[in-house]
Parts: structure tokens; C-alpha cells; sequence
């Protein structure tokens, strides 16, 4: 089983942008995802498979090694702390920002304001920074509704084209990260299939760079 390696993606924007520079790197599922409801998809390449994640547990798996390297967005790592784990490559697609939202003006108030967010580490670690007290509110999604429906003054979301906060009466206010997508490696199976995964490090590389160029 040395040759084996196990590459954990999650479904939607990760895979779909994944999947063409893992190709370009000589590893494509044996069967198109999607095409059945396997969460386990063979690949070109013996002994090679890819598992497929909810994003957010992409990093619990890579850590834990049941994945050997993953795919997670810069985003997903930040809010899980990234602990034992390895980072060797920014893949730069799935880019968006990391933004603080509301109405235009909401973060200009005094006093304790309250933020809803999916990544309530993100946020408390931002706001602590500057020494800025808040109060936040754990959501699960669509947080853009929490200032319409008065739960909260400030949102901490993923923005991109900005038409969703636009469409609800939000404006991003302050920048907090860029996000792109981020190579994973579990410490083990680095030093344990050092030659294999290095190899997959310098073609997804190469790959990367053949696209920016
Ligand atoms: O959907 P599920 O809950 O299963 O997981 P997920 O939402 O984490 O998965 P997915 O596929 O939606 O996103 C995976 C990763 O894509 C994220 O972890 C980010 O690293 C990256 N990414 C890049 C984005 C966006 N761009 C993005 N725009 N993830 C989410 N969005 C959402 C954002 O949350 C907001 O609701 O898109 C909306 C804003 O888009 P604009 O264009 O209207 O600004
Ligand atoms: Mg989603």
C-alpha cells in the first residue's frame, strides 16, 4: 500500500475548480463525481483515491491523516486553526474575501455591537485585535438575513462579486483576509510518501503557475 494516497476534496466550488488542475497533474476520477452518490471515487491513477468532504471537514481528516492531503479554502483553515497541519501550496481558485458587512455605517456605532457570523474564530480574533468589544452570534448560513431581521449589527462573510450583500441592502465595510483555495498535507504522510506527495505538490505547482502566466 505505499503507493497509496487518499486526496480529500468538498463538493461545489472546491472540486469543481480542483478537479481541472488535478487532471493537469495526472490524477482524474475514474467516474465522473456526481454521476452516483459514492462519497469514494477511484482515479486514474492505482492506488490513488479522492473522498469527498463537507468543506469544513477537510482539515479534521488531513489532520487526523484518514485523508493524506486535502483541498480547503483559506477560509475553512483560518475558523478550524490549521493545527498539524501542512500548507505548501496556494492553488488561487475559489477566491473571494473575507469581509465585516452590514448597512452601510453599522460599524461605525459605539457601544457593543453584535456580529453573526459562520466563523465566530475569525471574527473574535479581528475584532480582538483591535480592541473593538462585540458580542458574536454562531450561524450556520445565510447570514445576510441577521441585520434585516435585527439578530445582529455586522455580518463576517465571504464576499466575491458583492451581489449577494448588495441584494439585501449590505455593503462589505471592512476587509479582514483574501481567501483562495490552500493545498493541505498531513505531517506524517509527508515524511511516510515524501516522494509522492512531493511530486503531487510540483505538478499542481506547475499547473498553478501555467494558469497565471
Ligand atoms: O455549501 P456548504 O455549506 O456545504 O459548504 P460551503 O458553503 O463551505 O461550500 P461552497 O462550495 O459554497 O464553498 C467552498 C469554499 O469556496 C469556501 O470555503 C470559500 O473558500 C470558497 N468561496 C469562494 C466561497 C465564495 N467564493 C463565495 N462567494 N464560498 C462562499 N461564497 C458565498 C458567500 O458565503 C456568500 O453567501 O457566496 C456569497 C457571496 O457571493 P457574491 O458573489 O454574491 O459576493
Ligand atoms: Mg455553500
Amino acid at each position: 500500500m505505499s503507493n497509496s494516497l487518499t486526496i480529500a476534496l468538498s463538493k461545489g466550488r472546491i472540486l469543481d475548480d480542483t478537479l481541472p488542475l488535478l487532471a493537469e497533474s495526472g490524477i482524474e476520477p475514474a467516474e465522473p463525481p456526481g454521476s452516483s452518490r459514492k462519497l469514494v471515487l477511484d482515479t486514474t491513477q492505482a492506488g490513488v483515491k479522492i473522498v469527498i468532504l463537507r468543506a469544513t471537514d477537510v482539515p479534521t481528516y488531513v489532520q487526523y491523516g484518514a485523508a493524506d492531503v486535502g483541498v480547503a479554502g483559506k477560509d475553512v483553515l483560518m475558523e478550524h486553526g490549521g493545527r498539524d497541519l501542512y500548507e505548501p501550496l496556494d492553488l488561487r481558485v475559489a477566491r473571494c474575501r473575507m469581509m465585516v458587512a452590514g448597512r452601510p455605517g453599522a460599524n461605525e456605532g459605539h457601544g457593543n455591537l453584535r456580529v453573526a457570523t459562520k466563523f465566530v474564530n475569525i471574527a473574535r480574533r479581528y475584532f480582538a485585535e483591535q480592541g473593538r468589544q462585540v458580542e458574536t452570534v454562531k450561524l450556520y448560513g445565510s447570514m445576510e438575513l441577521a441585520p434585516l431581521a435585527g439578530l445582529a449589527d455586522l455580518i463576517v462573510d465571504l464576499v466575491d462579486t458583492g451581489n449577494t450583500l448588495k441584494a439585501n441592502g449590505l455593503e462589505p465595510l471592512e476587509h479582514i483576509a483574501d481567501i483562495s483555495s490552500r493545498l493541505i498535507v498531513n505531517r506524517a504522510a509527508m515524511k511516510m510518501k515524501h516522494r509522492q506527495i512531493k511530486g503531487l505538490i510540483d505538478r499542481l505547482a506547475a499547473a498553478v503557475d501555467a494558469r497565471s502566466t
